[in-house]
């Protein structure tokens, strides 16, 4: 199949960037289709390591790449990342960027009122990046967003300056936050403008016509399922929808075009933020699974909860995310552990459950029911073949593409994109 959708099984950090940029290679085009610079996607090419989180990743192969109209755009750290890119030897222009036109802005107070809302939660926090992602959505949903295309008409901004500030004054004064500062906010918007606009067109247009000529499109999806707005550990999830469909309503094309739909999953669980975790292990195991694999967010450098793998979890990801395949990685950081658990169910006030329940009081609730395997004790670190894989690696991945109803298309064994296992 020609166009691959990619997308997060987990909770995100499911090492999405390096299955992306092995894909890329292949593929004519890179969408970026949700999201914001919440993302997090380390790439390791050589010696260098490449972290982005708003640009898609074929930009550091120089894979034309394409932030649909699905994700919310800060100009600012947009601007910031190219010029990190271009430091780091990355070639950035119009002819290998392009940037919906139709894509709603993330504005200062977005990010003030992130941080403001979270201080303010306490216990209750969602545990956000504070990037602004949620408020820049909800005023996009709100129909008040400023939008890329308004950049090139700045003097007409009023009616969408009057919805905005009527909003956000009245939740700023109840932080005791003063209003916001319309001519400043223009005036910091032309500053950024031509830059942002040296990019922006319709892509649906230029989407549309390369895949009627047949080009091959890699859809990057950021964060994971359980983090989608409907189908995650809501209230615990990002703004918007992680799944695959989304794919198509991000970027400008129908849904046919999304093919191929990979689904990347670590071979164990993580999660940074708040929310519920049944598999989560707060003990020397989980600090031996974060140690191993190097577990801190790329963006904001927080520990991530460590865990189990959780077939409940990812078997439910597969089917409202449309996956088709699965990518494992990490396996190698499972080595050596003479035992290793996978969560298959869960009880819940004595009765069993094969899926995870909607209500968060109950996700919060559900005590694992786990089936122990033995573990392996050789290095499963840089294989590249499947008879390179111990014996007890192998059974452990046929266990788990079991129970999760779908198949291991790939398993990933480093950050090297060479140390990838194709699975036939
Ligand atoms: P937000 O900022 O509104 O999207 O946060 C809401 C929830 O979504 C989670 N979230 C993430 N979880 C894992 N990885 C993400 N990206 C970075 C990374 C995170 C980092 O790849 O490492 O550096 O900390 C990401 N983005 C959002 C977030 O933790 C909240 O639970
Ligand atoms: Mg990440």
């Amino acid at each position: 199949m020609a166009n691959v959708a990619v997308i997060g099984a987990q909770w995100g950090d499911e090492g999405k960037g390096k299955i992306v940029d092995w894909l890329a290679e292949r593929a004519d085009v890179v969408v970026r289709f949700q999201g914001g610079h919440n993302a997090g996607h380390t790439l390791v090419v050589g010696e260098k390591v490449y972290k982005l989180s708003l640009l898609p990743s074929g930009i550091v192969r120089g894979t034309p790449s394409v932030i649909g109209n699905g994700v919310v755009l800060d100009p600012w750290a947009l601007k910031a990342e190219i010029e990190k890119l271009t430091a780091q030897g990355v070639a950035i222009t119009p002819d290998t960027l392009m940037i919906a036109d139709n894509c709603a802005l993330i504005l200062p107070f977005h990010r003030d009122l992130d941080s403001l809302r979270e201080d303010a939660s306490g216990a209750g926090k969602i545990g956000t990046t504070r990037r602004g992602i949620g408020p820049a959505y909800e005023d996009k949903v709100g129909r008040r967003a400023i939008r890329v295309c308004d950049l090139a008409h700045l003097d007409a901004l009023d009616a969408q300056l009057d919805r905005l500030t009527a909003h956000h004054d009245a939740l700023r004064a109840g932080f005791g936050e003063p209003p916001i500062d319309r001519e400043a906010l223009v005036e910091e918007l032309r500053g950024i403008a031509a830059y942002v606009l040296q990019f922006a067109k319709p892509v649906w247009r230029d989407l549309n016509a390369l895949r009627a000529a047949g080009k091959r499109i890699l859809f990057e999806g950021a964060q994971g399922v359980l983090l989608d707005v409907d189908h995650g550990t809501y209230p615990f999830v990002t703004s918007s929808n992680t799944i695959s469909g989304t794919a198509a309503g991000g970027s400008g094309l129908g849904p046919s075009a999304v093919g191929f739909v990979l689904g990347i999953t670590k071979a164990y669980t993580t999660r940074v933020g708040s929310g519920p975790f049944p598999t989560e292990l707060e003990d020397e195991t989980g600090e031996r699974l974060g140690q191993r694999g190097h577990e801190f967010g790329t963006v904001t450098g927080r520990k991530r909860r460590c865990g189990w793998f959780d077939a409940v979890l990812v078997r439910q990801s597969a089917a409202v995310g449309g996956i088709t395949g699965i990518a494992l990685t990490k396996i190698d950081v499972l080595d050596g552990f003479d035992e290793i658990r996978i969560c298959t169910g869960y009880t819940l006030d004595g009765e069993t459950l094969d899926y995870f329940p909607s209500h968060a009081a109950d996700q919060a609730k559900v005590v694992p029911v786990y089936e122990t395997m033995k573990g392996w004790h050789e290095s499963t670190a840089g294989a590249r073949s499947w008879a390179d894989l111990p014996g007890q690696a192998i059974k452990y991945i046929r266990r788990i593409e079991e129970l999760i109803r779908c198949p291991v298309a790939l398993v990933s064994t480093s950050p090297e994109r060479e140390d990838t296992i194709l699975v036939r």
